[in-house]
Formats: structure tokens, C-alpha cells, sequence
């Protein structure tokens, strides 16, 4: 059974998650806006497997005995004032993601809790991946001129970002 203080950092992680897909919806909104519809179609996926993230961690939670309590989400803000900015919004996200989750893997070590280190194990290397999709992202809208973008570049850009998964 899960201990209050896993329960809460978890319940914790739920709201993190719903934050971080609230995130990806603003950033998906702004780019619709700006005449990015690859990365808007790109993060609108991504905004989904936040909330997959979210449900897993609620039926973990359930399975394991803990009680799950739906928090407010905080607004996403600022938006971007460009590309450049907006990848960078993303790359930072994960990371105060995976910090938070290190944190939880940290706990379940510290209580031998390991069915919970095992379960997290999946979303560490979700992290992993994740950062590394934000730096590329990021290096591919350097290449396409960043903030200069010539409106070729943008087409490209987007074709590129709109097939990544
Ligand atoms: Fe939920 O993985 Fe990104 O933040």
C-alpha cells in the first residue's frame, strides 16, 4: 500500500502532468495563430500524451490503495513572442517534469517502496526521451533561421515538426 507521503507527491505529479498538457495547449494555440499548423498538429499530439501520463499515474495510484484527489490547474503564461521561445518554453517544462519525478523516485528508494521505483522507471524514460525531442525541436527551428525564419523556412519547418511523433 502506498504511504501519505508517496500518495501526495503522485496526487502531486497527477497535477503537474494536467499543467504540463495545459501547457502544450497554449503553445499549440499560439502556434495555430502564427502560421505554424506542423507545430501546432505536433503539439496538440503531445498535449494528449500528458494527459496519458496523468491517467496512468490516477490508476497507479488507485491500484496500489491511495486515494486520488483532482487539484486546480495553474494558467499556462506567458505566451511565446516567437519559435525560438516557444521550443524553449517546452524544453523547460520537461525539465521541472523530470526533476519533479526524480524527486518521487528518490522518495520510493528512500522508503523501499519499490513497486512505485519500478512504475516511475517508465516515466523516467519518458523524461529522457521527451527532453531530447524539446532539444531537437529547438536546434531545428535554429537551423530554419529561429526568429528570422524566411516564410520557405516556415513551410519546411513545419512540414518537418508536423511528421515528428
Ligand atoms: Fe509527462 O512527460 Fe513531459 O512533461
Amino acid at each position: 500500500r502506498l504511504s501519505q507521503t508517496l500518495s501526495k507527491a503522485l496526487n502531486d505529479q497527477i497535477t503537474l502532468e494536467a499543467y504540463s498538457a495545459q501547457v502544450y495547449l497554449m503553445l499549440a494555440c499560439w502556434a495555430d495563430q502564427n502560421m505554424l499548423d506542423g507545430v501546432n498538429s505536433f503539439l496538440m499530439k503531445h498535449s494528449q500524451e500528458e494527459r496519458v501520463h496523468m491517467a496512468k499515474i490516477i490508476e497507479y495510484i488507485q491500484e496500489r490503495g491511495g486515494s486520488v484527489k483532482i487539484d486546480a490547474i495553474k494558467k499556462p503564461e506567458p505566451e511565446p513572442k516567437n519559435i525560438l521561445e516557444c521550443f524553449e518554453m517546452v524544453l523547460q517544462q520537461e525539465i521541472e517534469n523530470t526533476e519533479s519525478i526524480y524527486k518521487i523516485v528518490n522518495l520510493s528508494m528512500q522508503e523501499g517502496d519499490w513497486a512505485t521505483w519500478n512504475f516511475l522507471q517508465w516515466l523516467v524514460n519518458e523524461q529522457r526521451e521527451e527532453e531530447k525531442l524539446a532539444l531537437d525541436l529547438l536546434d531545428k527551428a535554429k537551423l530554419a533561421g529561429g526568429e528570422d525564419m524566411t516564410d520557405n523556412a516556415r513551410f519546411e519547418l513545419n512540414k518537418l515538426i508536423g511528421n515528428t511523433g
